[in-house]
């Protein structure tokens, strides 16, 4: 076969497996993964190198319908994701999410003229619901099932193209991104709260100590003063679970021993102001 390289992206309402497929796809876990919705935010990308073909695959948000200002970013984000892809995977759950959110993503996709497929994530037998679309249907669980037919919808609709990146290279987001979501997606798995939000995590500082260690200072943004002992917890339990529980996510990613250094600033309303909010969002 002669080489084919390409842009992939993951598209569908929040929560219903986008994460867990990539990260089984790019094989390793670079996108948080969490029972709760809106864990994603801006894209992240991985590479899937093999002999003959790389895929640079596109984990994006949930479809925000809302959230305000924030929602407006992640939408933005999720359509440019699609206008650079050549192949558009929507991934649905079935009976979950809005038709009209899938209805629009299709729309979007077909009038850019991509490769469309649905992923519809279960094992169950399922009603029509979607066969509308007149798109290619998958179906399998993203958790656990058989991705060959996933694999083979990419490669067949992939143009050929020598490797775009470097056949070591992971992903296209950098450490300090990668990080900061899952200090993110650790917070929102621990806390009860309904914060996806109104939390933010900035990296202030990653050095390499003398004994190799990796040290990563970082800030957590609440947006409201009663938020801050939510993520501390009764004498820093929270924030400790919230370190501990980060670090090993973070450990596999950077392939070093990790020292993570957590820091709450309460910055009032932080995600109504554009300026903030590029900062928190990595794209300003
Ligand atoms: N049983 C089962 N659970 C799944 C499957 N796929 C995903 N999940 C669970 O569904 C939840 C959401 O999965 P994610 O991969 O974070 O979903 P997402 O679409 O990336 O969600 P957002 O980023 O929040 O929009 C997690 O608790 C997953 O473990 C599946 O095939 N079977
Ligand atoms: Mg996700």
């Amino acid at each position: 076969m002669k080489h084919k390289a390409g842009y992939i992206v993951l598209a569908g309402p929040t929560n219903a497996g986008k994460s867990t497929l990539f990260n089984r796809l790019v094989g390793l876990e670079l996108s948080p993964v969490t029972a709760k919705p809106e864990t994603t935010w801006m894209p992240i990308r991985g590479i899937l190198t093999g002999k003959d073909y790389q895929m640079i695959i596109s984990d994006t948000a949930g479809i925000p319908s809302k959230g305000g200002k924030i929602s407006e970013f992640l939408a933005d984000s999720i359509k440019s994701e699609i206008r650079r892809a050549d192949v558009v995977l929507i991934t649905v759950k079935p009976r979950t999410g809005s038709v009209a959110e899938v209805d629009n993503l299709i729309d979007y996709a077909k009038s850019k003229n991509k490769a469309i497929a649905i992923l519809v994530n279960s094992s169950e037998p399922e009603d029509n619901q979607y066969e509308k679309y007149e798109t290619q249907i998958i179906r399998t669980s993203f958790l656990n099932g058989d991705l060959t037919p996933v694999i083979k919808f990419i490669l067949d609709h992939l143009p050929y193209s020598e490797a775009l990146v470097e056949a070591d290279q992971l992903s296209l987001e950098t450490e300090r991104e990668l990080i900061a979501n899952t200090i993110r997606a650790k917070i929102m798995e621990l806390t009860s709260e309904e914060l996806p939000h109104q939390i933010a995590v900035i990296i202030d500082e990653i050095k390499i100590r003398d004994n190799g260690i990796y040290y990563i200072r970082a800030t957590i943004w609440v947006a409201k003063s009663s938020q801050k002992p939510i993520i501390i917890g009764r004498s820093g339990k929270m924030i400790k679970r919230i370190g501990s529980n980060a670090r090993a996510a973070i450990e596999p990613i950077v392939g070093k021993k990790v020292f993570l250094d957590l820091h709450v600033k309460i910055k009032k309303g932080w995600m109504k102001k554009i300026g903030l909010i590029k900062t928190a969002l990595k794209t300003g």
